[in-house]
This record gives structure tokens, C-alpha cells and sequence, in this order.
């Protein structure tokens, strides 16, 4: 057992009571990775695995108060932003995390434009406070498609077909590397193409045939890419092994009830490049 200090990711996102999106997804797969986390909520949701009822922002000032008790007390080694509900949280986050960012702490920034079942997240009019304050600050950005054409004001065809011209576009608003999600394209295979300043790598794997939906992969994806770049894995082998987690996780899915199923969050990413502890099998 090492006696060094435990290091400790922080996820800042909105509540999901069902578990299956939102800052409790985030702490349970940090939890798988060797971590344990800490949490700042945005928003608190009201909905089950069936569905997105309503989001309750929480205010800029609440969520100010929150990070600067916490940061005061601790550095985390990574940190993942999903949903922010409004500019006012926005820009609470953005002033907070500025510090870390010019500490090089890796940041890793999930833009939630809308919820799965397509609500919106983040008012139209605030996008453009989230490009100019919090992208510049994103070690890695992970937009879907939809997300990807909304943020670089390009049409979802043209994503589809020029995907690069859409990562450059994002890359040029500041974040230092874009990870676009093609998981919401239909085909054999799930492809994610990483773009960084000097390549672009893709990702693919076979994509689950599901006969219930999943939510909060995006989640349990960016949360995942956050905790092992807090372990130091270089960016590419992280994207892959979490991308290879969420995989697992998918395949092991199973149903609690009504509505989408759960990820198993106790899934194991196939290769590891980590020791990651054992899972009991049933
Ligand atoms: O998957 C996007 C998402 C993120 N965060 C929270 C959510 C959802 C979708 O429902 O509830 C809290």
C-alpha cells in the first residue's frame, strides 16, 4: 500500500438521480479507475432512467461558492465539466478553473448541449459564452456530432463529411485537442476521431446493437478520459482505454426498471495498461 497522497478528480456537473448520467456516473467510474472523486453539482435534474423531467440550475454564485471552498482545500488532478445550465454558471466555472488550467491540469470539457432525450441544456444564446470562456481552457473537448456542428456553427452534414475542418475549427477556438463522437452515427462501427494540433487519430470499435437505449455514455466517457490523464497516460492512450471501458460498459448494460438500461460500471476496459483491481463476477 502506498502512503502518498491519495490524488482526487473532480467532476462539475448536474445531478442525475438515476445514476446513470450526470456527477454520480462520473464518481462511479472514477471509483473503477482507482479514484476517489469529488464532485461540484451544476444542476440538479428530476428524472428516472425513462427520461429528463426538468433541470434545475443551480445559481453562478452557488456554484462559485462551492469550487472556491473546495480549491481552497485541494488541487484535483484532473477535472471533467459536463452540464452547465446557464452563462451565469458558466462563467462561475470558467473564473475557477483558470488557475488550473495554467497549472496544466488536464481539464476535460463535455459540452452537454441537450440532454439524450434532446431537452435543451445550455440556452442557445450562452453558447457563445461557453466558446469564449471555458473552451480555451479544455485540455481535450468531446462534442458529438450534433454538439460539434451547433459549436463550430457548421451544419451536421458537414461534420459528417468534413470532419477535420470541424475539428480545426474547434482547435482554433482554443481547446488544445477535440474529440468528436460519431457514436450517434448509424453503421457497423462506432467511430471517434481525436484531433490534436498535429494529427488526427481515429477510434473505432464495433458498435452494441441495444434493444433499450443506454444514457450517460458521454458521461462515463469524458469522466473516464479525465481519470486516466490524472493518472498521466498520454492523451490517445487515454481516449482509447476509455473508449474501450464505455464499450465494456455498454455490452454489460442491464435494466433496473423502466427506461434506459444502466451501464455496468463495472465493466473492464479489455486492455490495461493500469492495474485496475478485479471485479467480482456473478
Ligand atoms: O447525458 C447528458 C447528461 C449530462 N448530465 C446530466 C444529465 C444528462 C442527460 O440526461 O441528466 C445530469
Amino acid at each position: 500500500m502506498s502512503s502518498a497522497r491519495p490524488q482526487v478528480p473532480l467532476t462539475i456537473a448536474g445531478s442525475d438521480p438515476s445514476g446513470g448520467a450526470g456527477l454520480q456516473a462520473d464518481l462511479k467510474v472514477f471509483l473503477r479507475l482507482g479514484f476517489s472523486g469529488a464532485a461540484v453539482p451544476t444542476a440538479w435534474t428530476v428524472q428516472g432512467p425513462s427520461g429528463l423531467k426538468q433541470i434545475k440550475p443551480l445559481s453562478g454564485r452557488d456554484v462559485k461558492a462551492q469550487l472556491d471552498a473546495l480549491l481552497a482545500d485541494m488541487r484535483p488532478c484532473a477535472v471533467k465539466v459536463g452540464m452547465l445550465p446557464s452563462a451565469e454558471v458558466v462563467r462561475a466555472v470558467a473564473r475557477a478553473l483558470h488557475p488550473l488550467a495554467a497549472k496544466k491540469i488536464p481539464i476535460v470539457v463535455d459540452p452537454v448541449l441537450r440532454s439524450s432525450s434532446g431537452r435543451r441544456v445550455l440556452p442557445k444564446d450562452d453558447v457563445a459564452i461557453f466558446m469564449r470562456q471555458l473552451v480555451p481552457l479544455a485540455t481535450i473537448l468531446t462534442p458529438n456530432i450534433d454538439e460539434a456542428a451547433e459549436l463550430s456553427g457548421m451544419s451536421v452534414d458537414h461534420v459528417r463529411s468534413d470532419t477535420e475542418a470541424v475539428i480545426r475549427e474547434l482547435l482554433r477556438a482554443g481547446a488544445r485537442n477535440v474529440l468528436i463522437k460519431g457514436g450517434h452515427l448509424s453503421g457497423k462501427e462506432s467511430v471517434d476521431i481525436l484531433g490534436t494540433r498535429r494529427e488526427y487519430v481515429m477510434f473505432s470499435l464495433p458498435r452494441i446493437a441495444q434493444r433499450k437505449q443506454v444514457h450517460g455514455t458521454g458521461c462515463a466517457l469524458s469522466s473516464a478520459i479525465a481519470a486516466l490523464l490524472g493518472k498521466k497516460m498520454k492523451l490517445d492512450d487515454a481516449v482509447e482505454m476509455a473508449k474501450q471501458y464505455v464499450h465494456a460498459a455498454i455490452e454489460g448494460a442491464k435494466s433496473v426498471g423502466r427506461g434506459s438500461r444502466m451501464l455496468d460500471y463495472l465493466a473492464s476496459p479489455e486492455e490495461s495498461e493500469f492495474e485496475l483491481p478485479e471485479m467480482p463476477t456473478d
